[in-house]
């Protein structure tokens, strides 16, 4: 698999890997997020200040507003994220000193 390939393949397998441990198997509850997002993207917990973070996340992201994040509403925050990171060099300079 290419680099690119091995990144998409990521996303999803860490995407389902929180969505499946409770409720509906295939979509993120507020906590399920809150999970992945301690877990998955310490860096960009830490950039932010307000305490209602994941529950602004959800607001922006739930098209279907069924209070949960299918991978396709998830995507786009995935891929804001990965903006901020390219623009703001430092925010994933940690990350990538780890690999
Ligand atoms: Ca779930
Ligand atoms: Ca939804």
């Amino acid at each position: 698999m290419t680099e690119l390939e091995k990144s998409m393949e990521s996303m999803i397998v860490v995407f389902h890997r929180y969505a499946k441990e409770g409720g509906n198997k295939t979509t993120l509850s507020k906590k399920e997020l809150k999970k992945l997002i301690e877990n998955e993207l310490p860096s960009f917990l830490k950039s932010q200040k307000s305490s209602d973070t994941v529950e602004r996340i959800i607001k922006d992201l739930d098209e279907n507003k069924d209070d949960e994040l299918d991978f396709e509403e998830f995507l786009p925050f995935v891929a804001g994220i990965t903006i901020a990171c390219e623009k703001h060099f430092d925010l994933c300079q940690e990350q990538k000193g780890k690999k």
